[in-house]
């Protein structure tokens, strides 16, 4: 199946209600036997994005969790990606991004493949709600691209100071990207977005899974960076 036209042309779609509740329960409770255990700045290796409690990045442990597994590759997310990427494509990254309940912390403009570090082909980053999101509790905003006009990436700059890439400048605040818990937002990793502060209560829970067409290879090892799990086919522990 081709990508879906509109996805090529503004950067990103929408999926209300992509996760079935069972899934949104599953995601839940592995984002918060993650949480329990001590803060951790974590991020990709590479570069170190958490900010304690205030953005918490809680990264590659699907495999401790069958059943978050088992939805990572199954049909809904199949469906998402086939719908974007033109194939149901492999899983190469995933990570739990919590603000904290009224953490100052927002996170800059940036492309995801900013944050690969070498040369690939543009992938999906999965968005998954697992709090209503709102502009008071820290929503990703996104600025449109057409990605075959605009197929490459802007340079970025690291914020020493807040742990970050920041590939935009500009003044354009972008379109909030309120979602329900449930909903998923699949953007490119081309497009830029940003994300805003928690000034709420209560914390922020989201997933973050990254899809690719192709194996994505590091040609420093050779080998995929993080993961290269085809989608549509049931993992071993399942
Ligand atoms: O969930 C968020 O606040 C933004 C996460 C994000 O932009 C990312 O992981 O690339």
């Amino acid at each position: 199946m081709p990508p879906r036209p509109d996805f090529r042309a503004r950067g990103h779609a929408e999926f209300p209600a992509a996760v079935p509740p069972g899934a949104l329960a599953d995601l839940r409770a592995a984002c918060d036997a993650l949480l329990a255990e001590p803060a951790d700045d974590g991020g990709d290796g590479t570069h170190r994005i958490g900010l304690g409690r205030a953005r918490q990045f809680l990264a590659h442990r699907h495999e401790e969790f069958p059943a978050v597994e088992r939805f990572l590759l199954g049909p809904e997310m199949a469906a998402v990606v086939e719908a974007c990427l033109g194939t149901p494509g492999y899983l190469f990254n995933e990570q739990f991004v919590v603000k904290g309940a009224g953490s100052g912390a927002s996170f800059a403009w940036h492309q995801d493949g900013a944050y690969v570090g070498f040369d690939h082909t543009p992938y999906l980053t999965v968005w998954i709600a697992l709090d209503d999101a709102t502009e008071e509790n820290g929503c990703v905003y996104l600025l449109a691209r057409d990605l075959d006009r605009q197929p490459g990436l802007e340079p970025h700059v690291w914020q020493e100071a807040s742990n970050e890439l920041n590939g935009y400048d500009g003044d354009a605040p972008g379109t909030p990207m309120t979602a329900a818990a449930g909903d998923v937002v699949a953007f490119s990793s081309l497009t830029l977005h940003r994300s805003g502060e928690n000034r709420t209560p209560r914390p922020r829970r989201a997933y973050v899974c990254q899809y690719s067409a192709e194996p994505l290879l590091d040609p420093a090892t050779g080998r995929p960076k993080r993961f290269a799990k085809p989608v549509g086919e049931a993992p071993a522990s399942a």
